[in-house]
């Protein structure tokens, strides 16, 4: 028998006395975790830039940001559980319940792993469900600290399980005995997920890549605009599923927003992770740098103009210069498959009609933005686009309080928002005769 199939068992043998602990009880266990975060929130952050390579100051950021994200689950699980009465048919009462998935898989990612991670596992718990949590290869030590703080605040070792390893460890979990699994990563590794699931018709979340468009208008400010564009483009290295991936703008203020956004890219340093002044690290993944210089290759010999960057750093680690090309068109790689690397390349346009088009001309539908002093001219670009958020003047940005959500290549299902508490529910519906 695997080690997933153990854990999976001892899950299931656990998991109902989880769920049948009262909800105040399980509230308790999670608000005493989020307690434990933050009170070794120092060493957490050490262990998250050690781990994959971000810089220290956004580590700390990820994990400022978690007692919002946690307490928004805290506060908002137990609605999602009341029962319901919903009529009284001619004597027979119909009412509703609502009963946990049982034993959830959560296979992870590493670019945000606290907030990825924590998305789905702290509402798969408070639900009453068991999970099999397998961190990336590149978050392990996050992983396994994520678990020890679990088990420290109250919750079962056999009710939170993590699982370590790589691909072979994500597919046993994937056989094991599970009735849902919820994924962050790449397309490809997901369609095989999904694959998995459809094989034993279980519950498949998917939370995959994106290539998300920002539109700066005629009548944006592009001073105002570019350097948060910048930064949405190249915070944490630009490994973010809703990092800004393409840059339309339009033509009558291409040049201002262009020289702006420049300036802001200069000015991003890139060096030791663990400086609290640095802003741009290393890549987590090695292989990912010869993958951004065949897209920057394939842009420059297709017309690109590359003005910033665009080589591997000459110092130890994955380092990728923060890289900057204009003059690019939808022929361009760059400008289709998801870069995941602090790469970002610029159009010129003549129209909101023009933007809409290339917004839209992807395989993914993660998120999209819009520069503009008008709120009316933003709604009406993106009620257009086919993405799952929508931004305006503002990008890069998740909230607990509303879905997060891929379209096509980007994902299945969602996360967040009391949506993404009751996806880890199954409705009972009840039919009651008095005799
Ligand atoms: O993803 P993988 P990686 C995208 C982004 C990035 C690419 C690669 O484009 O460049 O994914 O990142 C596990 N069965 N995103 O390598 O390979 C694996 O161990 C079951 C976007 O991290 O998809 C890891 O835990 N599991 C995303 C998880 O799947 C398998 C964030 C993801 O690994 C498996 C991260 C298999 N056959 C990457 N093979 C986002 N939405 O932000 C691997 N795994």
């Amino acid at each position: 028998m695997s080690g997933a199939e153990s854990l999976a068992r001892a899950a299931r043998r656990a998991q109902p006395a989880w769920a049948a602990l009262p909800a105040a009880r399980r509230k308790a266990v999670l608000r005493r975790f989020a307690a434990f975060v933050e009170r070794e929130k120092d060493s957490l952050a050490r262990t998250l830039t050690r781990d994959m390579g971000k810089p220290l100051s956004q580590s700390y950021n990820e994990l400022n940001a978690l007692p919002g994200r946690l307490g928004f689950f805290i506060d908002n699980f137990e609605a999602a559980l009341r029962p319901h009465s919903v009529r009284d048919a001619g004597g027979t009462a119909e009412a509703l319940t609502h009963e946990p998935l049982g034993v959830v898989a959560n296979i992870s990612a590493w670019n945000y792993p606290w907030f990825v991670g924590t998305n789905v596992f702290v509402p798969a718990l408070l639900t009453g469900n068991a999970v099999l949590y397998k961190p990336s290869e590149h978050a392990q030590a996050t992983g396994r600290a994520m678990a020890r703080l679990l088990w420290r605040a109250g919750v079962p070792r056999s009710v939170f399980s993590p699982v370590f390893g790589a691909g072979r460890a994500g597919a046993a979990l994937l056989e094991s005995d599970i009735d849902a699994v919820f994924f962050t990563g790449s397309v490809a590794t997901g369609k095989k997920v999904a694959e998995a699931a459809a094989r034993r018709l279980i519950k498949v979340q998917l939370e995959l890549g994106g290539k998300d468009p920002v539109y700066i208008a005629q009548d944006a400010d592009p001073l105002k605009a570019a350097p948060a564009v910048a930064d949405g483009a190249f915070y944490n290295a630009g490994q973010s599923c809703c990092a800004v991936e393409r840059v339309y703008v339009h033509e009558r203020i291409y040049e201002r927003f262009l020289e702006a956004f420049l300036d802001a890219v200069r000015g991003f340093k890139v060096g030791d992770p663990m400086d609290r002044d640095t802003y741009l690290g290393p890549l987590a993944r090695a292989e990912q740098v010869p993958f951004l210089e065949s897209q920057v290759r394939d842009a420059v010999r297709k017309g690109a103009r590359l003005l910033w960057g665009g080589r591997r750093l000459p110092r130890p680690g994955a380092f990728f210069a923060p890289t900057v090309l204009d003059r690019c068109t939808h022929e361009m790689a760059l400008m289709r498959e998801e870069s995941f690397g602090p790469v970002i390349g610029l159009m010129k346009v003549r129209s909101d009609d023009e933007a809409v088009r290339l917004m839209n001309d992807t395989a993914y539908g993660l998120t999209a933005g819009v520069y503009s002093r008008s709120k009316a001219r933003a709604q009406r670009i993106l009620s257009q686009v086919d993405a799952g958020s929508a931004y305006w003047n503002c990008c890069d940005r998740v909230s607990p309080y509303l879905p997060w959500s891929g379209r096509k290549d980007s994902g299945l299902g969602l996360t967040l928002s009391t949506a993404g508490i009751a996806c880890f529910l199954r409705p009972k519906a009840w039919h009651l005769r008095r005799p």
